[in-house]
């Protein structure tokens, strides 16, 4: 079977991670193409890859030598280009958020719908994570009774400039909702938010504490501080009836030397995530021949925004606000 020739829209941070993930052996698939906004970075990253550059999106998209698309431009370009790519009929992998708004995620699951076949999935890497994969089979198999609390922890070293408490919500803490989901095979039906104080070295920004109840009973409680200082520290225990599970930290040892006793705190979340980035590619790519997987729907990206959507009106109104029920679509059954 010939490989999958893959396309990649944006190559900052995530395109470029995501292209080296693919060269640097992902089974069937290869980097056929690349696009940026600006030219130049587009052409350093085909210099080191082999890949051919493209000048527009759409080009890209619409290119028969293109396969399938990954999306990983900046967040208000994911909703158009989703729907280019599925106006072209391509699969398409979009980096998180999947929209800006709830309205604009609305039309792109009325235009995947309309369609007739699924092609989008949302780059929540963290469901191919080994550890949290594990805290879900642990759930799953049924030896620590019910979940009663999922403790969440999302650090970052510092944050970027534009990073505003809107977007800490959005962008950082969106991960939480999504593997909340995921993990507890549950929906989120309301959400509280509190802040304290910013910190003086990010004035900027506030950290969040965020409270989401599932529809199960299960209480979900998120810290998402991005301007830690020491490094990227993501932290999960899940609280059952009959004991806990929780995450490790991701390196594979501990360092002791010159007065300290420890792991490294990587600087940013792509080292942490490496292995969960390596695994959800394959798998992304297995599914592009038709072998499914447990990556996020578009519906999934809704849900995750209409979250969002409810803890920035609660951390406005400083209340306890419901999430919609929205019924699933027997489409992403
Ligand atoms: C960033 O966009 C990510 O996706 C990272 O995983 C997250 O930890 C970070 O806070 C976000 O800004």
């Amino acid at each position: 079977m010939p490989n999958k020739r893959i396309g990649i829209i944006g190559t900052g941070i995530m395109g470029s991670d995501h292209a080296r993930i693919l060269t640097a052996g992902i089974a069937d698939a290869e980097l056929a193409g690349v696009q940026d906004a600006s030219r130049e970075r587009a052409e350093a990253l085909a210099t080191e890859t082999g890949a051919r550059v493209f000048a527009d999106p759409q080009s890209l998209i619409s290119d028969p030598d293109i396969d399938a698309v990954m999306v990983c431009s900046p967040d208000p370009t994911h909703h158009p280009l989703a729907l280019a790519a599925i106006a072209a009929g391509k699969p398409v992998m979009v980096e998180k958020p999947l929209a800006s708004t709830l309205a604009e995620a609305k039309d792109v699951i009325a235009a995947e719908m309309k369609h007739g076949r699924r092609l989008v999935q949302v780059g929540f890497m963290r469901r191919f994570d080994p550890g949290y994969c594990a805290m879900k089979a642990e759930l799953t198999g049924g030896r620590l009774g019910q979940a009663l609390f999922l403790h969440c922890i999302h650090r970052n070293a510092i944050g970027p400039d534009y990073l505003t408490s809107d977007l800490v919500i959005s962008s950082s803490a969106g991960h939480e909702f999504d593997i909340a989901r995921f993990l507890l095979d549950d929906e989120i039906v309301a959400a509280s938010v509190i802040s304290p104080r910013a910190s003086r070295l990010a004035p900027n920004r506030q950290p969040q504490f965020i409270v989401l109840e599932s529809a199960s009973g299960i209480v979900v409680d998120i810290e998402v501080f991005v301007d830690c200082g020491y490094g990227y520290d993501v932290r999960g225990e899940l609280v059952c009836e009959k004991g806990t599970i929780s995450l490790n930290p991701s390196p594979a040892t501990t360092l002791r030397h010159a007065g300290h006793d420890g792991y490294q705190t990587p600087p940013d979340w792509r080292p942490r995530f490496a292995e969960a980035y390596r695994i959800q590619m394959q798998a992304w790519v297995d599914a592009l021949s038709g072998r499914p997987n447990d990556g996020a729907s578009a519906w999934d990206g809704y849900r995750a925004i209409q979250v969002t959507e409810a803890c920035l009106k609660a951390s406005r109104t400083g209340t306890r606000i419901a999430v919609p029920d929205d019924v699933r679509p027997g489409f992403y059954a």
